[in-house]
């Protein structure tokens, strides 16, 4: 019997040992939530904070001390929004997670300019699989090694990461990570071709496929215990489509691993799918869960492959009642010009401010979605106007935070009836 079969009472069991579980940390995990009365009310946030940094063990030594100027934006953009579940992208991975432990004490921990600290009691990090190197010469060019040719972009193992922070506790033994699923075992899947000769889909050899992950990152199922009832974060950073040539190796990969997670909560669609741990089939009919990550594919605008972003946007379980919206998306789009002036999407759902000429302009990449059975409450994007104070925490190239806006989502989990 697998752990997902067993996840299905964990709520009920969970909420008879609540103190025999982490009394303290519960305890703190349900007085400080956004959450109104009964705990249900529950802030989910994705933010690509651009806490990376180009040498292996530089973000630790930047979180050592708390005089990080970029870390301490970012930690005040979260202290502003105060999320309860939130997944930030681009977090150069560590083995024992200290970077992640460093940005809540010296960051997180210590309020700024005025805005409350924030504790999160829980926090899950695991491997990337950027930086890992794959032996195989992925890009052709020839050569073996560097950033391009390892299991995804990047210059040493788990650079551009991600790490997830909670108020709520995080059922660490229900979790499923999908780091090693191949693409080739993805029925259908877009494998690219190279066009230089007349084989289909022969970009990578038979060998490479052998061992090529779909997942540039990672794939990260984390059940998430709110008001007694389990939610899924499903948290990912599927590869930007760009940085490539006409085989649009890295476009191919970005539409199927955002499909990952599309057929991982449809039930008749996820059998194929298999964890790190072996076990197979995607969630369970009836969960809820919240997609949440930087999906780099806009619907309307950008480079992504045609109907990447709406494989989740048109998913019969997702639930966009509300789009998450800001004033400043607009007001930069107007001022920026370039690309923006030729979009078709609406700026007020931008979440990223790209290079606009020439360049892609900004776009909607980021995104939290949560499932139909989950009511929706609010939804925003944290992208204020100029003349608000906390402007100076997104600002204009060169960023002083990220190039990334955060994204959040208030959804009421049980008590209601879902919306349609
Ligand atoms: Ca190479
Ligand atoms: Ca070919
Ligand atoms: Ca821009």
């Amino acid at each position: 019997m697998g752990s997902r079969a067993r996840l299905a009472g964990i709520a009920l069991l969970a909420t008879m040992s609540l103190l025999t579980v982490d009394g303290a940390a519960l305890a703190a995990a349900g007085g400080g939530a956004t959450g109104d009365h009964d705990g249900r009310r529950a802030r989910f946030a994705t933010f690509n904070a651009s806490l990376n940094r180009a040498a292996e063990g530089q973000l630790i030594a930047d979180l050592s001390t708390p005089g990080n100027i970029q870390a301490q934006n970012a930690a005040e953009t979260i202290q502003r929004v105060r999320p309860d579940v939130l997944l930030i992208n681009e977090f150069d991975f560590d083995a024992h997670g200290e970077a992640a432990r460093l940005f809540q004490r010296n960051y997180l921990s210590v309020g700024h300019n005025g805005a409350a600290p924030i504790h999160y009691p829980f926090r899950f990090v695991a491997p990337s699989n950027t930086g890992i190197p794959s032996g195989f010469d992925l890009d052709n060019n020839g050569l073996v090694g560097g950033p391009n040719d390892a299991f995804g972009f990047g210059a040493y193992p788990g650079q551009f990461g991600m790490a997830v922070f909670s108020r709520f506790p995080i059922l660490r033994r229900h979790v499923r990570t999908f780091q090693l699923f191949l693409w080739k075992d993805m029925p259908g899947a877009l494998l690219p071709d190279d066009p230089a000769t007349p084989a289909p889909a022969d970009w990578y050899s038979p060998e490479e496929l052998a061992v090529f992950r779909l997942s540039s990152k990672s794939h990260w199922d984390l059940p998430v215990l709110v008001g007694g009832r389990v939610v899924h974060a499903l948290v990912s950073h599927p590869t930007p489509p760009v940085f490539d040539g006409p085989e649009d190796r890295n476009g191919t990969r970005n539409f199927d691993e955002i499909r990952l997670w599309a057929d991982y909560v449809v039930p008749s669609r996820g059998r194929y799918l298999y964890d790190d741990q072996g076990e197979r089939g995607g969630l369970e009919r009836g969960a809820s869960f919240v997609i949440m990550g930087d999906q780099n594919s806009d619907p309307s605008d950008g480079d992504s492959v045609p109907g990447a972003a709406q494989q989740l946007l048109e998913n019969p379980r997702v639930n966009t009642s509300l789009t998450p919206s800001s004033p400043g998306g607009p007001e930069q789009a107007a001022l920026q010009g370039g690309a923006n002036l030729t979009h078709r999407g609406d700026p007020a759902f931008d979440t990223a401010d790209f290079a606009d000429v020439p360049g892609p302009g900004n776009l909607r990449a980021d995104y939290v979605l949560p499932s139909r059975n989950l009511r929706m409450l609010e939804a925003r994007v944290f992208w204020p106007l100029l003349t608000d104070p906390l402007f100076r925490l997104v600002g204009v190239f060169p960023f002083p935070t990220s190039d990334h806006r955060l994204v959040w989502v208030d959804v009421r989990v049980g008590g209601h009836r879902a919306n349609r």
